[in-house]
């Protein structure tokens, strides 16, 4: 199943694409873990994210589209995969299509975690304080939500349009909002 999770900041895109990747059977590429790995570990890579992550900003289509179509080359994600925080661009959404195209492919789901303003405000300040992420500071995490109003959050139309979105209301328990997750993707346990 080739499945993509998409939703504001904050939202636990990461938190239930990693539960559902494993339920699935199949990789979680998430892109800000990937951009993070790189930050610790010093790479090319690492130092130019950093510069945007930390302003709140997006990573570069360029970069960014060349790291999700080496990963998602590889052997492990042929039978599929939940892609969490990509695509977040219209030029995004147009090269995972033509990846998917050119491995005769396509995706099964969108999924679009819905959560209030303020939980998720109050989400990220508690992991600020709790693990200290240099783009959970409050005047970054404000400039994170109004990029994804901008940019992220018109590309569920285009989704819309082509059948795929669901939207998953995402507060509540993290096991609740799992089990509305699969009720959408139509997955017995
Ligand atoms: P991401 O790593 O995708 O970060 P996120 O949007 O903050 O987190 P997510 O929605 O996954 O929330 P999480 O589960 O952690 O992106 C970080 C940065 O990387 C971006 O700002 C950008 O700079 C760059 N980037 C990434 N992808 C990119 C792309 N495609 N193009 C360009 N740039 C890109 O949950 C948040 C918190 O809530 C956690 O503390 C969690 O414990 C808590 N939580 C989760 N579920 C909960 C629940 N049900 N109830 C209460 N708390 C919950």
């Amino acid at each position: 199943m080739r499945v993509v999770l998409m939703g504001p900041p904050g939202a636990g895109k990461g938190t239930q694409a990693q539960v559902v990747a494993g339920i699935l059977g199949v990789p979680h590429v998430s892109t800000g873990d990937i951009f993070r790995a790189n930050v610790a570990g010093g790479t090319p890579l690492g130092v130019e994210a950093k510069r945007y992550m930390d302003a709140g900003e997006y990573v570069p289509d360029g970069v960014t589209n060349a790291m999700v179509r080496d990963r998602l080359s590889q052997d492990d994600a042929r039978p599929g995969f939940v892609l969490d925080g990509y695509p977040r661009t219209v030029e995004q959404v147009a090269e995972l299509d033509a990846m998917l195209e050119s491995a005769g492919q396509r995706l099964d789901a969108v999924l679009e975690l819905t959560v209030d303003t303020d939980e998720v405000v109050a989400r990220l300040v508690k992991r600020a304080a709790e693990q200290g992420r240099s783009d959970d500071s409050e005047d970054v995490i404000r400039r994170r939500l109004e990029i994804y109003a901008e940019q992220t959050a018109p590309l569920t139309a285009t989704y819309h349009e082509q059948g795929l979105l669901r939207q998953v209301y995402g507060q509540g328990s993290v096991e609740d909002v799992t089990a509305r997750i699969l009720e959408a993707l139509d997955v017995k346990r």
